[in-house]
């Protein structure tokens, strides 16, 4: 199965960034709220028993309940086109400490070291061509965003179906923070 580990977002919050959705930016696919999730590190297609150690590692883990707030929005570029418009997270040392737990564990279930650098987001949708102008003027129009701060108390394991439309993702397994 297809995996990867995520912060689950309560409907409040997901309501909130789903009001940055919908208009004004032709070439995007809005991601729908109930697919919402910041991803803590992708893992990929892997064979039940790998996933079974993975469970096992990640269930090991001990880290402390924070808060999350959202705020800001930006994009990611791929050969000089913008791929993903999302909203940002705030800095906060307690994500930051729980997504380097989640990344040692999985390099000691033999994972290889995640190279891209930690950047918390929730992707609010894919882009295709979108006008840079119209993109330009969206980020500066939704820069002052920011959702109420919300507890986070557990992170989640997740599979993947990549569909013709939108993923699917089911939550597998949820560990509880302390
Ligand atoms: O959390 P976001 O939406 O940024 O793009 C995929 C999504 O990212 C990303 O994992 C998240 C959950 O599907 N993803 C998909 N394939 C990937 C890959 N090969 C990947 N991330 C890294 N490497």
């Amino acid at each position: 199965m297809r995996l990867f580990v995520a912060l689950d977002l309560p409907w409040e919050l997901r309501d909130r960034l789903s009001s940055l959705a919908g208009a004004g930016l032709p070439g995007a696919r809005w991601v729908p709220p109930e697919n919402y999730h910041l991803t803590l590190r992708f893992i990929g297609e892997m064979p039940g028993h790998r996933a079974e150690d993975i469970d096992i590692a990640l269930a090991s883990l001990r880290t402390r309940a924070f808060s999350l707030t959202m705020s800001g929005v930006g994009t990611f570029a791929k050969g000089g086109r913008s791929t993903a418009l999302w909203v940002g997270a705030e800095r906060n040392p307690r994500l930051g400490h729980l997504q380097n737990k989640i990344e040692t564990a999985l390099q000691r279930c033999g994972l290889e070291p995640e190279r891209r650098r930690f950047q918390p987001h929730v992707t609010l949708a894919r882009l295709d061509n979108v006008p840079e102008g119209k993109l330009v003027s969206y980020v500066q129009a939704h820069n002052l965003f920011r959702a109420d701060p919300v507890p986070v108390e557990h992170f989640t394991l997740f599979s993947s179906k990549l569909g013709k439309d939108a993923a699917v993702y089911t939550p597998e397994v949820e560990y509880g923070l302390t």
